[in-house]
């Protein structure tokens, strides 16, 4: 594990801000486009930026945060893996002196005084967003002819902020309908690769299903190869919701396999640099910086695509 690189350059007129970041991994397309947006930026904004990919494992960002602890960095910022076992090195942070930005995803502690701040999404609100589609939807007869809709689940990573969240918002949308029911749902690690074996192994022991439910669009495209690998149709045979709106999930909603898309923004770089700033000049920022975000149709994704930057 490395804990140092990254693209900052305090030579080229940067205040010499030092930004330590712990990254996930680089798990999906969306990861790759957060990666490329908090580089950029930093390299922009000229901020040090000491930049470690945690491979999706806890012990890992836990490391890269000590040692970014040990080398007295301005800032810490992470998008933590999991919600919850971060309060000890939280506590070491702030012994320290060294404020931290959440970023992409929270921690769960009753103790916000552990973090400065949290930049990221409304994972609950896009989850509630991709169930009413659902609902509206479940009327047309080519969702199901039988009048039943069986919906099965490709869960994000197992207690990442993200995967929980996303589960819960759908829930709570679809909770008074008594003709949608999940029948199934599993983790796909948030990867291509496991939306894909996981949808193998659904489609072996039920031919019926209607609907997917992806908490990312890697997983759903992970999906459609295993659909398409089963003889069936997708977007057609079987109804497929994604959530994040990468490129190659927008392709696919545009080419008919994808019927609906969740955004979820990557491009946090700007904003976060943006908060470490003030952060260090210690002023006041707020407690929660949510991220603008829209949902896709497939006519909305042909005319957006061209333009999409990842
Ligand atoms: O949706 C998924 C990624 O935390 C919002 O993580 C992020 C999620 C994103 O792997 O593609």
């Amino acid at each position: 594990l490395s804990a140092c690189g990254g693209g900052g350059d305090s030579a080229s007129g940067g205040d010499g801000t030092v930004l330590g970041f712990s990254q996930v991994g680089a798990e999906s397309g969306w990861r790759t486009a957060n990666t490329t947006s908090i580089q950029g930026a930093a390299s922009e904004a000229g901020i040090d930026l000491k930049f470690s990919d945690a491979q999706q494992k806890q012990e890992n960002q836990i490391k890269a945060i000590r040692t970014y602890i040990q080398q007295k960095v301005d800032v810490i910022a992470f998008s933590p893996v999991v919600e919850t076992g971060w309060e000890p090195v939280l506590q070491e942070a702030k012994r320290a002196n060294i404020p931290v930005i959440l970023t992409d995803r929270s921690v769960d502690t009753t103790d916000e005084s552990l973090y400065a701040t949290f930049l990221g999404s409304d994972f609950v609100a896009e989850g509630v967003k991709a169930g009413d589609w659902l609902v509206e939807n479940s009327a047309t007869s080519d969702v199901n002819a039988d009048g039943r809709i069986n919906v099965v689940e490709l869960e994000g990573t197992t207690g990442a902020a993200p995967a929980i969240d996303r589960a819960e918002g759908f829930r709570e949308a679809i909770a008074a309908q008594p003709t949608i029911a999940i029948s199934k749902s599993q983790t796909g690690d948030f990867t291509r690769d496991g939306g894909k074996q996981v949808m193998e192994s659904f489609l072996n022991s039920d031919k019926a299903i209607d609907v997917v439910y992806a908490h990312n669009d890697d997983m759903g495209l992970g999906a459609i190869e295993a659909i398409e690998a089963a003889g069936l149709v997708p977007g057609k045979d079987i109804k497929i919701i994604t959530v994040d709106a990468v490129k190659d999930g927008m392709q696919a909603l545009a080419d008919g396999k994808i019927d609906y898309i969740v955004e979820c923004n990557p491009l946090l770089g700007p904003q976060l640099m943006d908060l470490t700033k003030k952060v260090v000049a210690g002023e006041e920022v707020p407690k929660r910086v949510v991220t603008e975000e829209t949902t896709f149709t497939r006519d909305q994704a042909a005319a957006v695509l061209a333009d999409r930057q990842y």
